[in-house]
């Protein structure tokens, strides 16, 4: 998969992707990350990207044209990657939207910066547009690591076989079980016994409730699109009724 990212601000990705997973997809030439500088496509005397909003208002908007001959010079070497435009009001960024886009060729991915883009950016290049969550951010860029990172770790080959996409937390619809290793007891507070116990069985049971439990408790709206067998509703409708005392 290529991802090709769009920025005033090349350098805050150096060292972003210099982490042991996605530097080591990057060798293997599974992804490849390219950043290209908005600035180098402004062709006027003093290369300006952004200027006052129609209208007027607070802030600045970055101007089409330099966004237009980036995406174009970009979208010439990668006719098949889709424009993703990060901004605030885009498409929620959930697991599933993830797994969607880590089907795709490659993603030509804008950061933008200061209140926004030019709208006329959106009609003519984008086609989709992502948020990263209900939060404000000073730019694209933090969100386009994001996006990047989630997207990786879900092609063949990236996670090693030991780390496993399918099992975590969100890959089962369900928040992580609590996890521990040694020492056995730390100022006062043990392992659960059954982690002990070697049965594997039990094991497995345990992180099953452990995970519905704190789902049922943090994120009780996940369980509506979480795949459930009959135990685990036998279970939730136990903690629903009060319970808990029964393991
Ligand atoms: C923050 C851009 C606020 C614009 C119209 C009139 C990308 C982001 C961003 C930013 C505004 C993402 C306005 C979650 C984020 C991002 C910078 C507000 C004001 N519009 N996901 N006035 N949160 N943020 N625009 O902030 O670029 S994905």
């Amino acid at each position: 998969m290529k991802f090709d990212l769009l920025t005033l601000f090349p350098d805050m990705f150096s060292g972003a992707f210099s982490d042991s997973i996605i530097k080591h997809a990057v060798e293997k030439g599974l992804i490849e990350i390219s950043s290209h500088n908005i600035r180098d496509f402004a062709f006027d005397k003093h290369r300006v990207t952004d200027d006052y909003p129609y209208g007027g208002g607070a802030g600045m908007v970055m101007k089409v044209e330099p966004l237009a001959a980036c995406i174009e010079s970009v979208k010439a070497e990668r006719p098949l990657s889709k424009v993703v435009l990060l901004t605030p009001g885009g498409r929620p960024l959930k697991q599933s939207f993830v797994e969607e886009l880590a089907l795709e060729d490659g993603l030509i991915i804008i950061c933008g910066r200061y209140e926004g883009v030019d709208e006329r950016v959106r009609e003519l290049f984008v086609d989709l547009e992502i948020s990263i969550g209900d939060f404000v951010l000073t730019g694209g860029e933090p969100a386009a690591i994001v996006l990047v990172d989630a997207v990786s770790r879900l092609l063949p080959g990236v996670l090693g076989s030991r780390q496993s996409a399918e099992e975590d937390s969100f890959g089962n619809g369900l928040l992580e079980y609590p996890q521990y290793t040694r020492p056995p007891e730390f100022r006062g507070l043990t392992v659960p016994p059954v982690l002990l116990s070697g049965n594997h069985r039990e094991i497995e049971c345990w992180r099953r409730r452990e995970s519905l439990r704190r789902t049922w408790l943090m994120r009780r709206e996940l369980l509506d699109e979480a795949d459930l067998t009959e135990e685990d509703k036998h279970y939730l409708r136990m903690l629903r009724d009060g319970g808990g005392t029964q393991n």
